[in-house]
């Protein structure tokens, strides 16, 4: 089962809603099997925007995800990966479809909500970079004890 890693920046928590977010995701069907409210530190945050090291807005990007507590999460599901970053729509907001989460709730690229690897590869290392294994819950579905 394919695994991906996605992130609600700072702006989420501040307006309130992580629960609508997070209910897009579970909606679809996907599965949340690690979840952790952090302030990235620095250096971490500079090693997950690695690739935009260069760009101009690379230093506005770490200053703006380091400036308050983000949501991390693993997410478990048939092509996850894929299905999260349709769920999140285009990285401009000004081009994401409505219904989509950056589409119904951004405005500008930079604070768009949420962040979701893009491939099986950035999938593990971002994984990697912020979960510990132990941080990594399997469970099984259709246990239906809850209904009594
Ligand atoms: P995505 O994979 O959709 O998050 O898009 P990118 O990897 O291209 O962008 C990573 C982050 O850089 C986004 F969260 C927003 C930020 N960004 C800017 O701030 N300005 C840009 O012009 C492009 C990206």
């Amino acid at each position: 089962m394919e695994q991906t890693f996605a992130m609600l920046k700072p702006g989420v928590l501040q307006r309130r809603i992580v629960g609508e977010v997070l209910s897009r995701i579970e909606r679809k069907g996907l599965k949340i099997i690690a979840l952790k409210m952090m302030r990235i530190p620095q250096q971490q945050c500079e090693t997950h925007y690695t690739e935009h090291r260069d760009k101009p807005f690379f230093s506005s990007l770490v200053s703006y995800m380091t400036s308050g507590p983000v949501v991390a999460m693993v997410i478990e599901g048939e092509n996850a990966i894929a299905y999260v970053r349709q769920l999140c729509g285009a990285t401009n907001p000004a081009n994401a479809a409505p219904g989509t989460i950056r589409g119904d709730f951004g405005l500008v690229t930079q604070n768009n909500i949420i962040h979701a690897s893009d491939s099986p590869e950035s999938a593990a290392r971002e994984i990697a970079l912020f979960f510990d294994p132990s941080e990594v819950l399997k469970y099984e579905d259709g246990n239906q004890s809850w209904l009594g």
